[in-house]
């Protein structure tokens, strides 16, 4: 096997929605950014939504039988045999290897988190609303995918009267999608991949950007002293070689389970590594959209109307974010020809579990996974007030589905084992407190001054909405800080630190 050296300012590690947007930031900022990812490239511009392909914009079943190949188990499946009275088990978890990530394939809902209930302290409050608006603005959120289909608007009608109760932001509204209606072909959707946050990048020729598919990043190096690290070892399995990359910045964003675990194979692994992991809970059910309501529209509903989109966010005393929507069917979903697709809707409450140091990912030492690094497992539970919480979201979600129709048949309410929600977050938390967080509130890895982290393992709280916005939020802020810092940590920072996270190899 070749060895090369490559000298870069940024070397960012995996290239889902998190990783593009610090190379779109710091591209834009004057820096020259290599990107790279294990897996490959699935689409001509690089990580394009896979929906955008017009075989699978009408047909969750073909799109589901499409992705589910895409993911790739992240430990070895436990003995199902105890986990009946489990409202969720991690052992199924599954990861995207692709360029774009999850975002090849994922639902686009991009709400923002409650700012008391879900959100973190570790950014000041006063910065969230703006960070929020520039995150929305790369995703392309709106909120007027489906405004003018007959379902959405029946659904939408339908769950105001029923929550009449709720109020004015809290109330039942669109969902926030990061996905439009084509001009050209309003029949059509873009949803908003990688390709999206990469803006001009994705047509390549922009000096200072490279992409790298099916390179695999499998060390980073750090100095004798652990304080920062030296150059990080690439795999490339398209050529066979391997490159040491040399970078004055590194950031790796390639999830909430494989970030921990490329650090935990580098021998970085600083006290609260993988720990106080959280996953929602699901609660699902389908209803058929009941005759009394379809009544109500004053057109039949189009063979090739949109699906609704609509949101009942979390709020104070309903720590549960609700959509309404379709989606891909579960594992154990077997579709009907008999039933009206038209008239079928998905309820997907995700529920909140609290951060407990207890819950974590494990390393091992010794067997490895099937991309040669350590194999990571879970242990995760949840508490007395977690398991109270689900059964009040599954309660209200009962009640949501009365006001729209029937459960259709074998699709009644139940909590969903993931694979997904695969909102997996928490597992390199960020925090003021180098004892129980991973990173600091700049996203720099406490200890190792040119190391950054990205992507959902940072938020440090237990949150019930989707993640994405949230952390390509924290990702724009904390780009930010390294082209104003220039990456120098300052004196007080390091007084602040204590060497001692790396562990000799
Ligand atoms: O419905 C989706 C949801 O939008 C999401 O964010 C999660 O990752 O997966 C759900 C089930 O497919």
């Amino acid at each position: 096997m070749n060895h090369q050296r490559i000298e870069v300012d940024v070397l960012v590690v995996g290239s889902g929605p998190v990783g593009a947007t610090f190379a779109r930031t710091l591209v834009d900022g004057g820096r020259d950014v290599m990107m790279v990812d294990a897996g490959p490239q699935l689409s001509s511009r690089p990580g394009e939504h896979l929906k955008n392909q017009l075989a699978y914009q009408h047909s969750h079943e073909r799109f589901g039988t499409l992705i589910r190949g895409h993911l790739h188990p992240l430990s070895r499946p436990a003995s199902t045999a105890d986990l009946s009275d489990q409202l969720i088990s991690l052992e199924a978890g599954v990861a995207t290897y692709a360029v774009g990530g999850m975002a090849t394939h994922w639902t686009g809902v991009t709400p923002r988190h409650h700012p008391d209930v879900e959100r973190s302290d570790a950014i000041p409050a006063a910065e969230w609303d703006t960070l929020y608006g520039d995150a929305e603005a790369l995703l392309n959120t709106r909120t007027d995918l489906t405004e003018d289909a007959i379902s959405h608007r029946l659904v939408l009608d339908a769950l105001a009267a029923e929550y009449a109760e709720l109020p004015g932001p809290y109330g039942v509204q669109p969902l926030p999608m990061a996905a439009q209606r084509r001009t050209d072909n309003p029949r059509l959707v873009r949803w908003t991949g990688v390709d999206t946050i990469l803006g001009p990048l994705a047509d390549g020729g922009t000096d200072g950007f490279r992409l790298h598919e099916q390179h695999q990043c499998t060390r980073l190096v750090p100095a004798a002293d652990g304080s920062r690290i030296e150059y990080a070892e690439i795999v490339d399995h398209v050529d066979w070689r391997t490159l040491e990359v040399e970078a004055s910045t590194y950031v790796v964003a390639c999830g909430a389970v494989l970030t921990p675990q490329l650090l935990h194979a580098s021998g970085i692994r600083p006290p609260s590594l993988g720990r106080y992991l959280t996953e929602q809970p699901v609660a699902f059910c389908q209803v058929l959209l009941g005759d009394d309501l379809v009544k109500r529209a004053a057109t039949p509903i189009p063979p090739d109307d949109l699906d609704p989109n609509v949101w009942i966010p979390v709020s104070g005393d309903r720590p549960w974010h609700c959509q309404i929507h379709r989606d891909l069917p579960y594992d154990d979903m077997v579709t009907d020809p008999e039933v009206d697709s038209r008239l079928v809707v998905d309820l997907r409450w995700f529920g909140l579990a609290d951060p407990r140091r207890e819950n974590r990912m494990r390393f091992s030492d010794t067997a490895k996974d099937a991309w040669g690094m350590p194999e990571v497992g879970f242990e995760f539970s949840l508490s007395e007030d977690d398991r109270a919480r689900q059964h009040r979201m599954m309660a209200d979600l009962r009640r949501a589905a009365a006001a729209l129709g029937p459960y259709l048949p074998g699709s009644e309410p139940r909590f969903i084992l993931p694979t997904l929600p695969l909102h997996i977050a928490g597992t390199v938390r960020m925090g003021a407190d180098p004892d129980t967080s991973v990173v600091d509130p700049d996203s720099r890895l406490w200890g190792v001054e040119n190391l950054y982290l990205g992507g959902n393992g940072l938020i440090p709280t237990g949150t019930a909405s989707n993640p994405t916005l949230t952390s390509v939020a924290m990702a724009l802020r904390a780009a930010h800080g390294i082209l104003r810092s220039g990456n120098q940590p300052s004196a007080e920072r390091r007084a602040h630190e204590r060497p001692g996270i790396l562990v000799p190899r």
